[in-house]
């Protein structure tokens, strides 16, 4: 169990594609142990391995409401195998582009199929904050980032601000 460092931007290793889990090791299992803690650490809705710096196609995320119990749930090789017509926005953040908030358009429903902590393939209907948070986890694991939604102009400032930060922080070291 521990929390570890999130990767941000423009570390590229956040463009790169995950690989599938071939099998759920005792590794794969401590892998999502440490995301959880890392995601509840943070705190965010959800985390995908490659921003803690693991290239494998599992997210976790817990969108339960504030005074309801918590949600955990582990997604691992996650395909969306259904998206609603109907489109919905949210103003969505990611723990790798930190203070960054920007409306996203994404279908309002979708339907995935995952392998569960043990290995049991699941498929869940999804909607509301749930659907846009596990569409923006799968999107981490091709790549892609909230930012990719957005308009150019918007996406390069953001992208110039953090590239500056980083550029800094190396000279003060
Ligand atoms: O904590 C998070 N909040 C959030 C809000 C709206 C839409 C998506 C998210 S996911 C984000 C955590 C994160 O960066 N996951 O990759
Ligand atoms: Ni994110």
């Amino acid at each position: 169990m521990a929390v570890r460092d999130i990767i941000v931007i423009p570390d590229p290793v956040l463009k790169q594609v995950s690989e599938p889990v071939a099998a759920i090791t005792d590794d794969v299992r401590a892998l999502a142990d440490d995301m959880f803690d890392t995601m509840y650490d943070a705190p965010g809705i959800g985390l995908a391995a490659v921003q803690i710096g693991q290239l494998t196609r599992m997210v976790v995320v817990d969108c339960a409401k504030d005074d309801n119990p918590p949600d955990p749930i582990c997604l691992i090789n996650p395909q969306i195998v259904w998206a609603s017509e109907e489109i919905s926005k949210y103003e969505e953040g990611c723990l790798s582009i930190p203070e960054i908030y920007e409306t996203v358009s994404r279908p309002a429903e979708v339907k995935v199929r995952y392998l569960n902590r043990d290995g049991d393939e699941q498929e869940r209907h999804c909607d509301g904050l749930l659907a846009t948070c596990i569409q923006h986890e799968i999107d981490h694991l091709n790549g892609v980032l909230f930012i990719d939604h957005i308009s150019r102009l918007k996406r390069d400032r953001i992208v110039k601000k953090f590239a500056k930060a980083a550029k800094l922080a190396k000279a003060g070291e």
